[in-house]
């Protein structure tokens, strides 16, 4: 039996006091946390006060990206170690967002995969494919090369630490989600292709997340799916009510 994960992508949203009220207001209900793993993802600036706020809660804390070195010449960067120090144990890479806008490539997330599981953080790592390469059938093509990509060199006890979140492109943000029926289809195939990599029993500890326009009022039915094991979420884990409204949906 996977755990759910249920993950807050805040993206570049919320300032210090705005990241700390949500915090302080998001119920501490230990039994549940015990049920679902909920973790928050907050910009860098406001992992301090979260984590701070989170503490003893249940809840865990996450970063949306880092850079794979431990320190150095670096100029804006933050480094795998910085994170921890903050008490982060997930960190959300190759995010399209990422890969679109700042050109980051399957070579780059791999290194930053790497660094990551080396200094014990557990990615959250982001497939998808635009509407472009879903309406010319190439779904199933482009998430593979992802994984290949992204996962190359790695051994499959590392593969089986990572949470897997496919998150079409044409369904981020738009208000439009992938149906249950379409996000069970290609994670279904995620799936099959982590077990031929990687084999069977690696493939069925693999936590595989759906994420783009999760809502309150879509979480039941995405939760319902045999192989969609939580959700990673963007606008809607913004306010309190609709993201524990998802945590609560999701056992
Ligand atoms: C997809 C998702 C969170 P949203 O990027 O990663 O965002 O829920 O706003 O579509």
């Amino acid at each position: 039996m996977r755990k759910p994960i249920i993950a807050a992508n805040w993206k570049m949203h919320k300032t210090l006091r705005e990241a700390e009220n949500f915090a302080a207001q998001f119920p501490a209900e230990q039994d549940l946390y015990q049920q679902v793993d909920v973790v928050i993802c907050p910009p860098f600036t406001a992992l301090q006060v979260v984590g701070e706020a989170l503490r003893g809660t249940g809840l865990k804390l996450g970063a949306q990206n880092l850079y794979p070195r431990d320190q150095g010449a670096f100029t804006g960067e933050i480094s795998p170690l910085m994170l921890k120090d903050l008490g982060c144990s997930y960190v959300i890479l190759g995010h399209s967002e990422r890969r679109q806008i700042l050109q980051e490539d399957n070579k780059f997330i791999n290194e930053k995969i790497k660094s990551a599981l080396k200094h014990g953080l557990t990615p959250i790592l982001c497939v998808g494919e635009t509407l472009k390469e879903r309406k010319e059938g190439q779904t199933e093509t482009i998430c593979g090369n992802q994984l290949l990509g992204c996962l190359a060199d790695l051994e499959k006890e590392d593969v089986s630490k990572l949470v897997i979140a496919y998150e079409p492109i044409w369904a981020i943000g738009t208000g439009v989600n992938a149906s249950p029926e379409d996000a069970e289809k290609t994670i279904a195939f995620i799936r099959d292709f982590l077990a031929w990599q990687y084999g069977l029993e690696t493939a069925e500890q693999i936590r595989i997340q759906y994420g783009g326009s999760v809502k309150p009022d879509n979480i039941k039915e995405l939760m319902k799916q045999k192989n969609i094991d939580g959700v990673l979420v963007g606008g809607a884990s913004l306010e309190v009510e609709s993201f524990f409204s998802i945590v609560q949906g999701a056992v």
